[in-house]
This record gives C-alpha cells, structure tokens and sequence, in this order.
C-alpha cells in the first residue's frame, strides 16, 4: 500500500432536502420545513426524510414519525419527497466535487469522499480546496455544506458533521486523538442506540474509554465489530477513497416466435419488458434518466431510439409511456419486427447510509 500521508475530504449538504426547497421557494426560508410523509393533522404514517435547522430547535429529527413530528411541531411546513429534483441537484453537486479530487467516492445522495493527497499538499492547501469547493456550491446552486478533513476516511467524515451546518473542520495527522477523545461514542459511524447502550454498560461513554478499552473484551463482547469499534475510536481506518462500481445500464430483449406487425402483440411485449426492468431498478433501488428501444426487422437491420428525461424517475408509468412513445416511430415504418429491446441508463441511487446498528 501507498506509505505516503493521505488527506481526505469529506462533504456533506446540509439538511439535503430542506435546503433545496427553502432555495426553490425563498417564502418559506426561516420557517421550519419538514420533507417526509404527509402528516395528516397528526395522524400521518410514514417518517420525516429530513427537516432544516429551524424545525431541529423543536426536536424534530430524521427518521421520526411524522406525527410525532407533528406533534413537537405543528405549525411547520409540511413537504412531500420531491426525490427527481434532489437527484438532479445531487448529479451536478457530485460534478462539481469529482474535478476538486484524486480519487473519489460519493455515498448516498448528499456526501462524497474526495481524496486530494496529490492535489493538496499539505492540510493548509486542502483547506483552501475546501474553501474552494463550498464557494463554487454555493455560487452555483445556492447551497451550503460542511467539508471535514482528516487523515482518514472515518476523520474526515467524523469531522464534516463536527460543526454543521456550513462547517470545515480540518484534523491534522497529530491532532486526530484530541479531536476524538472528548465525543461520545455515538459520533463513531456504525454506532447506532444499540451499540451505544452496551458500551455505556461496560463504563465506555467517551470515544476516549472506548480507545483505551481492552480489545480482546471488545471482542468478547461484540465480536468482529469490536475490534472495528476499538480500531475506530483510536483513530485507524486504511479503507481507500474508491469509486463504487456503478451500473451504467439495464436491458432486456426478446425476440418474437414470428416476425410480427401486429400493435396488439407489441405494446403487450414493451409492456412485459418494462415490468422486468423496473422490477430490478426498485430490487436496486435506482433512478434512471435515459431510456433506449432497439428494434430488430425481418432482415436484421437493427436501430436504436432513446430519449433523456428532464429528471431521475423510477416509475412504471414513465419507463412505459415513454418505451411505447419510442416505439411508435419505428412502427410508422410498417416493417415486420423481429426483436424488440428496451434499456434503461443513466441512473442515480437513492440509498443513503445508514447508521446499521
Ligand atoms: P443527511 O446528510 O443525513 O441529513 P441532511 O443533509 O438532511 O442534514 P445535515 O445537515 O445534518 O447533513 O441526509 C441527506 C438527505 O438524505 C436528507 O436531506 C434526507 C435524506 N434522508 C432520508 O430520506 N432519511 C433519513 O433517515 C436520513 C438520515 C436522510
Ligand atoms: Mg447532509
């Protein structure tokens, strides 16, 4: 492995869904705004996605049911998802960030991980990228986030939350156990209630008790994650900034028992291939931009016609209205079709971390 010293950043929006609404509606900005199901005077199911930092004075929080958010506060404003929007300013966010770093790594839909070792050469230089970066977000698109940056992955990310929002928190090499020494366990990530709760029984409260903790009780008592736990809390962590693989597109063809013209036989087999597609984008939880039909003729001559939405969707009905749209102007053609196609690209993925245990 690469011995020279590493310089990580990480960035995360601050209250993500929040911030995009208040930028899209400037009425609502100094009001709290909660973004989740629809509370229903009270008696919505469902949870809050996220809130801003007004509705957070009233205790509101990520993940509350909403009428127990309705509850702490009712006079807020009630928003639903509005994911299409949040992907696309997502897409342009992580355009902006990828070109500031060596290697880079998004997580979810609002943070990244960019290391900039080459680009920066020291914490004072990453600082200034740091800088950098949050200007250029704000100036273009209105928003602010918080950058932290350490020597590691689990610094930096430790760090960005450290002092949201519109934060930067730059932990050098020497300074990582003064900085995580005084947190409470709860800040470490994969320290949910739970863990939290079993550690406080065994005395550990501090990420400094944890760090001074006998690994091999860790162990005992929480198997591999105790050593993870204790790794954690005195600062290592090796994992490298690396892009996940994505899946850049998903398709399926099928060709007909008879080469066929028939209108009926066609809608009902773009109709079946969308539902396949889509029934692996919801297993996958991904949103898609781009969607292509092929069609093969009698004589194997084959052709492509694809269309890019103006946003991310992951709806049966668009994939479908928009395949039979497509599929029209071959038909106009009145040839015999042999093969009929249908791929969707350009996705984004809604998943966001979370706290697992
Ligand atoms: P976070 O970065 O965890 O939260 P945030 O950006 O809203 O607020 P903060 O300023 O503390 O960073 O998550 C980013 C987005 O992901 C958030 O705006 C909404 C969404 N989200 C959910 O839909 N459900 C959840 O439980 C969480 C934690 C986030
Ligand atoms: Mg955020």
């Amino acid at each position: 492995m690469d011995k020279r010293k590493r310089i990580i950043l990480h960035v995360d929006m601050d209250h993500f869904f929040t911030a995009i609404e208040e930028r899209e509606n400037p009425r609502y900005k100094g009001k709290p705004i909660i973004v989740g199901a629809n509370p229903r005077q009270g008696r919505g199911r469902g949870v809050v996605s996220t809130c801003n930092y007004e509705a957070r004075k009233f205790g509101v929080k990520s993940g509350m049911p909403i009428s127990k958010a309705w509850k702490l506060c009712p006079h807020a404003i009630y928003l639903p998802v509005n994911r299409g929007l949040y992907m696309n300013v997502s897409e342009r966010i992580m355009k902006i960030l990828r070109k500031y770093a060596d290697k880079f790594e998004r997580w979810g839909l609002d943070e990244a991980f960019l290391d900039v070792s080459f680009k920066a050469k020291g914490f004072d230089e990453a600082k200034e990228v740091a800088k950098k970066i949050k200007k250029e977000i704000f100036e273009k698109e209105r928003l602010t986030c918080s950058i932290g940056i350490g020597p590691n992955k689990l610094v930096a990310k430790i760090a960005s939350d450290h002092e949201k929002p519109n934060g930067l928190t730059v932990v050098k090499e020497g300074e990582v156990r003064s900085f995580l020494n005084p947190l409470p366990v709860r800040r470490l990530p994969w320290v949910g209630e739970k863990t939290e709760a079993r550690l406080k029984e065994m005395g550990i409260e501090t990420v400094k008790d944890l760090a001074e903790a006998n690994p091999i009780d860790l162990k005992e008592k929480f198997g591999v994650l105790g050593i993870q736990l204790y790794l954690m809390a005195n600062g290592i962590d090796r994992s490298e900034v690396e892009e996940k693989k994505e899946i850049k597109s998903m398709g399926k063809d099928i060709t007909f028992e008879e080469d066929t013209l028939n209108p009926k036989l066609i809608k009902e087999t773009l109709s079946k291939l969308s539902e396949e597609i889509h029934k692996r984008l919801v297993k996958r939880n991904l949103y898609f931009k781009t969607i292509t039909v092929k069609v093969r003729y009698d004589n194997f001559e084959t052709h492509t016609h694809s269309k890019t939405l103006l946003s991310f969707t992951n709806k049966l009905q668009d994939l479908k209205d928009n395949v039979y749209l497509l599929t029209k102007k071959f038909l106009e053609k009145k040839r015999k079709i042999r093969l009929l196609g249908v791929r969707v690209s350009r996705f984004i993925s809604s998943e966001k971390q979370k706290k697992l245990i």
